[in-house]
């Protein structure tokens, strides 16, 4: 037995120790560890102590200094968005909007902005999973040549209230509930239910939320949304109302209720492992930026407000115009430096863009600004790498806890007249190319008494959840219907439900009935609305199904293997499918080995219990006669074949896998198919098998 003193170090010649050095010798010979404050380190695994079984002495610094800072790793979480993943990447313009902007970011066509995204759930701690019902966060940090704008938006373009001043109520609704910390990220509880049914103005972004939105298949597969209405200003200081949007170039996809819950005991992470290796993989995620451009004039004449953040306008009635690319390419290289410790900031706004009065930005420009402070510990969080601006930053703010620079000069004042003595006067301001707002005062509504009031518009809670009730398909409205029956089912208190549902009889009342008779309950009466709701056109861009894009790129196919599988057959449908621009996943009963037709032995990529197909877009059943007969015997085989007919996915399979899909009660359809048929049949979800597997309210 070695030396106590000396266990387990490594040791070089003479008895130095060194840092741990990979196998290559890639590490140069100067990388030593050392504290913090520069000291080498001689021995990481053993502390200091008093002979080699007494006790560890207080002077040992090298131990003090390490549990010190481990102890002190973890900052406070996001009040929100607790849960991220984020990537780095660039903005691209493609047409330019001069004439309506000045900011830089959208002059020249072609010209390339760094940016740095995280997307994020709402509810969940910043260890929940990835796959709750929930709205996801869409943040976008330009590092643009006039400063940082942050574009800090959801994939939901309406929010559940209208003033800021109600949010810390909603969010104390749907997080943990207060006394018991339960349940963890989601909405499906009694305090949410109690607040929403109490809050009308919640009714539209409730459809959303309940429907295949909260619940998307990928980061790379959802819509962004900036939400509020913002403005663009122009040289001359003329103002454009603008909305923005990201387009996902994969398509918008969700995926089940069932197979989100059951995705969540398959893999905690599996938005984040899937960004990342799409990332990883050089499969780069893009996404179009769309804006919709209007003025005063054209918003006076629509029947809702637009500085109401629970309404839209449809893209039927003010197009989208795709003025630039969103591309991430490269992933972080430190999730808590750069993912963890970025600060969005709505106030993140450059010369060209800027605020309307929509009373909910308003008070987020308040609420980011502050929560950093809480979150990063110091008003300077702005020098941290991912949150410094790519510009020149000069400003005579100075101090405060962790100043990271070390401003030079006498004068920390503006103005000053120091540069006549012949010192450093520093920067002074720009009136010709600095932020300013709009010229013009618009319009004599936005002047008036101190009151605390919304604008008369507002009051309609009921016709836009309408519109979007009636843009989806029946397969679409019936998973809405059947979200609500889950939640409310989980709610415990009997005099919620009838609330929601009369909620609901102001929007549609077969909805609000289907979801009466899906918990059994009496159809309530409808609540009084504060505003008579009109009926609006269905919009048929609010329906993921009816702009389904039918591609398997970017997705992923699960290929279930076992011993005797067609050695020839398995690889022709790799290279297919990688062809095709989708990742093969194998999934064969032992990850080691599995002996396939021509006596050539293969890995899988994962074993079949701990790879269900909940993990993939649509699955190949590759079995010969052997493996079907064996796996037909395994109930992992067989819930894997179940649950992808199950989550309405096309299931490819050869002749000899047969029993196992009987058995698993897998019935004919369009994308029940022979391999030959596999890869075109995989590019889509069979909603018309749905009644067949599922009672759906
Ligand atoms: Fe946020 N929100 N929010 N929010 N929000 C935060 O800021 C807040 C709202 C959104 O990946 C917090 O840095 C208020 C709408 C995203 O780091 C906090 C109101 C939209 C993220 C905050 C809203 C969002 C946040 C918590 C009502 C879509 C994650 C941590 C007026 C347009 C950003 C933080 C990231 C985060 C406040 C409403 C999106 C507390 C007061 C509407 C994507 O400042």
């Amino acid at each position: 037995m070695a030396d106590p003193t000396t266990y387990d170090t490594d040791r070089g010649e003479g008895g130095e120790t060194h840092q741990h050095v990979p196998s290559d010798g890639s590490h140069p010979a100067q990388a030593h560890l050392t504290t913090n404050h520069g000291v080498r380190i001689s021995d990481n695994q053993n502390s200091l102590k008093s002979g080699n079984r007494g006790p560890s002495l207080l002077e040992d610094f090298v131990l003090r200094e390490k549990i010190f800072h481990f102890d002190h790793e973890r900052i406070p979480e996001r009040i929100v968005h607790a849960r991220g993943s984020a990537a780095h990447g660039y903005f691209e313009l493609t047409e330019s909007l001069s004439d309506v902007t000045k900011a830089d970011v959208f002059q020249r066509v072609g010209d390339k902005v760094p940016v740095f995204v995280r997307f994020s759930t709402v509810a969940g701690g910043a260890g929940s999973v990835d796959t709750p019902r929930d709205v996801r966060g869409f943040a976008v940090k330009f590092y643009t040549q006039e400063g940082n704008w942050d574009l800090v938006g959801n994939n939901i373009p309406v929010f559940f209230i209208q003033d800021a001043i109600k949010f810390p109520d909603l969010i104390h609704s749907v997080k943990m509930e207060a006394d018991r910390a339960y349940p963890q990220a989601g909405s499906a509880h009694g305090t949410f239910w109690d607040f929403a049914s109490l809050m009308p103005e919640t009714t539209h972004m409730l459809l959303w939320a309940m429907s295949d939105r909260g619940i998307p298949r990928s980061l790379r597969m959802m819509q962004g949304f900036g939400i509020h209405t913002f403005r663009f200003v122009n040289e001359e200081g003329k103002s454009t109302f603008v909305k923005f949007h990201w387009k996902p170039k994969l398509g918008v996809q969700s995926t089940i209720w069932d197979e989100a819950l059951k995705l969540q005991a398959a893999d905690n992470d599996y938005h984040r492992r899937d960004l990342w290796e799409a990332i990883d993989s050089g499969d780069f995620p893009e996404w179009e930026l769309g804006v919709q451009l209007f003025d005063e004039e054209f918003a006076s004449k629509l029947p809702y407000d637009v500085l109401d953040s629970t309404k839209i306008i449809p893209e039927e009635i003010l197009p989208v115009k795709i003025v630039g690319r969103l591309v991430l390419d490269r992933n972080p290289d430190n999730f808590f430096a750069e993912t963890e410790q970025v600060a969005f900031l709505p106030s993140n706004v450059v010369p060209g863009i800027d605020f309307s009065n929509d009373p909910l930005l308003q008070g987020r420009l308040f609420s980011y600004l502050d929560t950093q402070k809480s979150r990063l510990g110091t008003a300077n969080f702005h020098q941290l790498p991912i949150n410094a601006p790519k510009c020149p930053m000069q400003n005579f703010q100075r101090d405060g806890m962790m100043q990271m620079s070390v401003p030079k000069g006498r004068a920390n004042y503006e103005p000053n007249s120091l540069s006549m003595a012949g010192e450093e006067g520093g920067p002074r301001e720009c009136p010709a190319t600095g932020f300013r707002s709009f010229e013009r005062a618009t319009g004599d509504q936005e002047q008036g008494d101190k009151l605390r009031v919304r604008a008369e518009l507002f009051a309609d809670h009921y016709s836009q959840a309408r519109m979007f009730w009636k843009s989806q398909t029946a397969s679409e409205q019936a998973h809405i219907a059947s979200s609500f029956v889950f939640e409310l089912s989980k709610v415990e208190f009997d005099h919620v439900p009838p609330r929601v549902i009369g909620n609901l009889l102001n929007v549609d009342e077969e909805l609000a009935q289907r979801v009466a008779d899906g918990l059994g309950i009496d159809l309530p009466a409808a609540n009084p609305a504060a505003r008579e709701p009109v009926d609006l056109d269905p919009s048929p861009a609010l329906s993921i199904q009816k702009n389904m894009v039918e591609t398997v790129k970017g997705r992923k196919i699960g290929i279930l293997i076992a011993d005797g599988t067609d050695a020839k057959a398995l690889s022709d449908l790799k290279n297919a499918i990688s062809q095709a621009g989708a990742t093969a996943f194998v999934v064969a009963p032992k990850i080691g080995k599995a002996k396939l037709s021509d006596g050539n032995v293969t890995k899988a990529d994962g074993q079949l219990a701990g790879s269900p197909s909940q993990l993939f877009d649509a699955v190949a059943v590759l079995l010969s006669k052997e493996g079907s007969d064996m796996l037909t015997r395994e109930a992992a085989a067989v819930q894997w074949v179940m649950d992808a007919f199950g989550h309405l996915k096309a299931i490819g399979h050869t002749n000899e896998a047969q029993p196992l899909l009987q058995k698993a009660g897998v019935e004919t359809d369009d994308g029940v198919v022979g391999m030959d048929g596999f890869l075109k049949a995989a590019a889509k979800r069979y909603w018309d098998r749905e009644p067949k597997v599922r009672m759906l309210a």
